[in-house]
């Protein structure tokens, strides 16, 4: 059977506007720098996708890595996954982490989206699934610079942005009783019945997160996500043992082996691989097997539209993350309900791009 051969690859970058800043112990962001990768084959179907590597002035070298790598698919079939295992087994690499797997995951998540598109399925049918709702929180806000008066009034506006019953809250003030308070107003705003979800965003030493962590312990939070350097292992270990509150990470986990080792050594309760580092689909779908072996719960990071199609195939999938940051760039953003993210019933991913706001916000490459 003869099917189209890959032709071409258009890279973009941009600079997308932020509707709220984000200021958080990663850093202060107006702009979500994104690269687009679009690649066209012999039929005229167009994979399209997106990474977001926060830091512009990188872009050049992560397009330069996605050219690279896109010499050795063109005039080839489509099979994402045989690609994948490919630049993954190959020694001759960048290795398996920053800007290698960034560009890798580039390429397949426009490899899959085509391939979806050539077999007139939406990413979730083409991969064994079936098209549905997806349980998500709002985390477009609640971020450091929320002071206890605002907390109330921006939880209530999140929740009412897509009838969500789960947030996720910034944590790490220099004052724990900011903290504290902030955390009493969105549980005010969400009811007693609804989750509320803490990022610390790796902010705390190892001795703070102890004694920090150990005073929020009672508080009814959902999930402590990277209290600590998210490369501390003994460190999260002792602190999964410490606390009742269940330990999350994910969101730097580099490809399915740093998912593996964070499992095998019990350093968390539930994973959160976001779509870019874990290495698009196809890293994500390794993660989601091995996440199932180990029985544990997997939400998702940034990249709602494939994550949330990624979700419904995930056998432990658990709560997707929602944020409108690609939202001024996409064509047709995702559409909420009931707080949860609805798939479209279309080919692909669903994923197009507004031209005119790619051309204003252009970062060269
Ligand atoms: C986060 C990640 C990247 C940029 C801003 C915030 C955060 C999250 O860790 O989980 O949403
Ligand atoms: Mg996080």
């Amino acid at each position: 059977m003869s099917m189209p051969k890959i032709q071409s690859l258009s890279l973009k970058a941009a600079n997308i506007p932020l509707n709220r800043v984000v200021v958080g112990k990663v850093g202060t962001f107006e702009n979500w720098a994104v690269i687009i990768t679009e690649i066209t084959c012999s039929d005229g179907t167009v994979g399209k996708g997106y990474i977001g590597p926060y830091l512009a002035n990188y872009m050049p070298a992560i397009a330069s890595t996605i050219k690279e790598l896109f010499k050795n698919i063109v005039d080839r079939e489509i099979s994402p996954y045989q690609f994948y295992n490919e630049v993954m087994n190959s020694t001759s690499l960048m290795g398996r982490s920053g800007i290698a797997i960034y560009a890798l995951a580039a390429l397949d998540i426009s490899l899959w989206d085509a391939s979806s598109k050539m077999a007139n399925e939406p990413l979730c049918v083409h991969l064994g699934g079936s098209v549905g709702p997806v349980k998500a929180y709002n985390s477009c806000g609640l971020w450091l610079d929320n002071n206890t008066n605002d907390s109330f009034e921006e939880a209530q506006k999140l929740i009412n942005k897509g009838n969500f019953d789960i947030l996720k809250i910034r944590l790490g003030r220099s004052n724990i009783d900011q903290d504290l308070n902030a955390i009493e107003a969105v549980k005010k705003a969400l009811g007693k019945d609804n989750l509320l979800l803490c990022d610390f965003n790796q902010g705390y030493s190892l001795p703070d997160a102890t004694h920090f962590l150990n005073i929020l312990d009672n508080k009814g939070l959902y999930w402590f996500e990277e209290p600590i350097d998210y490369y501390n292992y003994d460190g999260y270990k002792e602190l999964r043992n410490r606390m009742k509150t269940p330990i999350i990470l994910g969101e730097n986990f580099h490809g399915p082996d740093d998912a593996f080792r964070a499992m095998d050594q019990k350093i968390c309760d539930f994973i959160m691989p976001d779509l870019m580092r874990i290495c698009g689909v196809s890293g994500w779908m390794q993660t989601a097997s091995i996440a199932a072996a180990y029985r544990i719960k997997m939400s998702s990071h940034l990249f709602p539209e494939v994550s949330a199609q990624l979700m419904r195939v995930t056998p432990t999938a658990h709560l997707c993350e929602w944020t409108d940051w690609a939202e001024p760039m996409l064509k047709d953003p995702y559409k909420l309900k009931d707080g949860n993210l609805i798939i479209p019933d279309i080919p692909g991913t669903g994923i197009d791009f507004k031209e005119d706001i790619l051309e204003k916000y252009k970062i060269n490459i």
